[in-house]
């Protein structure tokens, strides 16, 4: 077949585009009939939007090819915003395609139009109208490459009805691998010279390791200087948490003195990180804008180099390319000094890590359920994480250790976690898969569950229940003490629920149910679902 669908899945193909996350629309019937056609690429069918939005956030964020969905005009591209917003915040590679109303109706606000350059424009890298059938096969290496370069991103793709299987020439087109972005030689010498000198250097490492070779290169280099290293908010996975050089990591909650500690580095060596909000402390890590340490600032995207901190030495590469050419170093003696700033670091780091104690009487402390999954979890273990406070403790004691991953988004959307595990478990389904989600999260997606059913996917599932929309509550708390409006939660019965799509179904609302049902959870490989009746009173702050 020759039609423009064709021309442009089959550009897709040949980038290593294999599955695609869908909702079906009558605006987009050409394309998904010549999906038939494609026998490589698994269809994905879902039940709403955004939970196939955070489906290809999840499969573009572990293949670093674009996780692809498609949905209808109008509703459908309206319910994907989410997944486009966070792709954006977490520099995933993502391509959305829209169905568009006919080529001679656009901009009539005919029905169910929207103007996605106008709705999209300032979330994405790029967006693209097509207006005619010859454009598709272009516009598909186009999107890859705009999705996959500098910092990875969202594109969307509108596609008129009438657009869709027209006849054009056949194309024939192979993926182009880009050499890496390397460092000067000058640009490397200037670093050596900081890290040779520096008494109390630090690495803050980001999401731009997550790449072959890319965690164990910075491992190798991190060793080979002796600097501690901190990751990026959310970035867990990129560094082993049990090295004695893993210092922590920068999230919501870091406290007064640690930040303190690490304002007194003398060298900070931002690696494969944008230096986001949350990172920098609401950009106050280092002190903004001007650092008042040397700043090296290595990102493969010119656009994020420097931009928010004045870098003493900017470089515009691949991070990883950056560390493999510095190590091993050349025999540079060590200052002493460099081990006890290390150890000191890595102590705050081991008493913030420590386990709570705190104590509570209305239900299983959630803590204790992250602590129970650390001691049984495999080593390759996949956590996928929805927002809420449940989550606090799997960031801030879990510790991970490659190759285990942790997938969070760093928007903060929740929703995520369902749609992140299922895709999670398509994508690699060798390695466990254990998805933790609040009673409010997990029904603004949930429905997601039911593919893990329809493909058995050995997903465990945790459903945090507190009744409450928590993390709203605890600021509530703070902000207007023993005031709180709109977010308690009256839930349906969870388990009951599960039990209709089929999962195998456990309650726990004692503590010392814990272990024994993670156990079993985690030997069934089935779909499994445990609902946890969880303390509300131990997350909110102390009278
Ligand atoms: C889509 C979306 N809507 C609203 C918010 C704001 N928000 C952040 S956490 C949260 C509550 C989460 O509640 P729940 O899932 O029950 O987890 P808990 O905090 O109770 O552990 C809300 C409403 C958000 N981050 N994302």
């Amino acid at each position: 077949m020759n039609t423009s669908a064709h021309a442009f899945l089959s550009v897709l193909v040949s980038h290593g585009i294999d599955r695609i996350f869908q909702v079906p629309g009558e605006s987009y019937i050409g394309l998904l009939d010549a999906v038939a056609d494609f026998p490589q690429i698994d269809l994905v069918t879902c039940r709403h939007e955004a939970g196939a939005g955070f489906m290809a956030c999840a499969d573009g964020r572990l293949t670093r090819r674009p996780g692809v969905f498609m949905v209808s005009r109008g509703p459908g591209a309206s319910n994907a915003s989410i997944a486009i917003h966070t792709a954006q915040q977490d520099a995933i590679p993502l391509i959305l395609v829209v169905g568009q109303v006919p080529h001679k109706d656009l901009r009539r606000e005919a029905f169910q139009e929207i103007d996605y350059r106008a709705m999209y424009g300032s979330v994405v890298k790029w967006v693209f109208e097509v207006t005619a059938a010859e454009q598709m096969a272009e516009v598909a290496y186009k999107a890859v490459r705009m999705a996959t370069q500098g910092t990875p991103g969202p594109v969307v793709i509108s596609v008129p009805e009438d657009l869709q299987q027209q006849p054009v020439p056949q194309v024939s087109w192979r993926a182009q691998a880009h050499d890496p972005l390397r460092p000067s030689a000058s640009g490397l010498a200037r670093v050596r010279s900081l890290l040779s000198s520096a008494q109390r250097p630090l690495i803050i490492a980001g999401g731009a390791f997550d790449a072959p070779g890319g965690r164990e290169a910075l491992l190798a280099f991190a060793q080979a200087w002796q600097v501690p290293v901190c990751l990026a908010f959310r970035r867990h996975d990129i560094f082993p948490n049990s090295h004695p050089l893993f210092v922590g990591d920068l999230g919501l909650a870091n406290p007064g003195d640690q930040l303190a500690t690490l304002h007194s580095s003398d060298l900070i060596l931002a690696l494969g990180t944008r230096l986001d909000d949350v990172t920098s402390q609401n950009f106050s890590f280092p002190s903004y804008p001007q650092p008042a340490q040397a700043l090296v600032h290595c990102y493969p995207d010119p656009r994020v180099v420097g931009l928010h901190f004045a870098a003493e030495v900017g470089l515009a590469c691949q991070p990883q390319a950056l560390v493999e050419e510095l190590t091993p170093h050349p025999d540079v003696r060590l200052l002493s000094s460099r081990t006890q700033w290390a150890q000191a670091l890595r102590q705050t780091h081991e008493r913030i890590a420590a386990w709570p104690q705190r104590q509570a009487d209305d239900g299983v402390r959630f803590f204790e359920v992250v602590r129970h999954l650390k001691a049984l979890a495999p080593d390759d273990l996949r956590v996928c994480l929805d927002a809420g406070t449940f989550a606090a403790p799997v960031y801030r004691h879990f510790g991970f250790d490659f190759p285990q991953r942790l997938m969070a988004p760093l928007s903060g959307a929740m929703g995520y976690g369902t749609p992140a595990a299922v895709a999670t478990a398509l994508r690699e389904p060798q390695h466990p898969v254990v998805c933790m989600v609040g009673d409010g999260g997990f029904m603004m997606t949930g429905n997601e569950m039911i593919l893990a059913v329809q493909r058995q996917l050995p997903i465990v599932f945790i459903l945090a229940n507190n009744g409450s929309y928590a993390s709203i509550r605890i600021h509530q708390e703070r902000a207007y003490p023993a005031r709180h409006l709109g977010t308690d939660l009256f839930n349906p019965d969870f388990a009951t629920l599960a039990q209709g799509f089929g999962m195998v179904v456990e309650k726990i609302e004692r503590e010392d149910q814990i272990a024994g049902a993670l156990e079993r959870a985690l030997h069934a490989r089935v779909p499994y679902f445990m609902e946890v009746k969880t303390s509300l009173k131990v997350t909110l702050p102390q009278a």
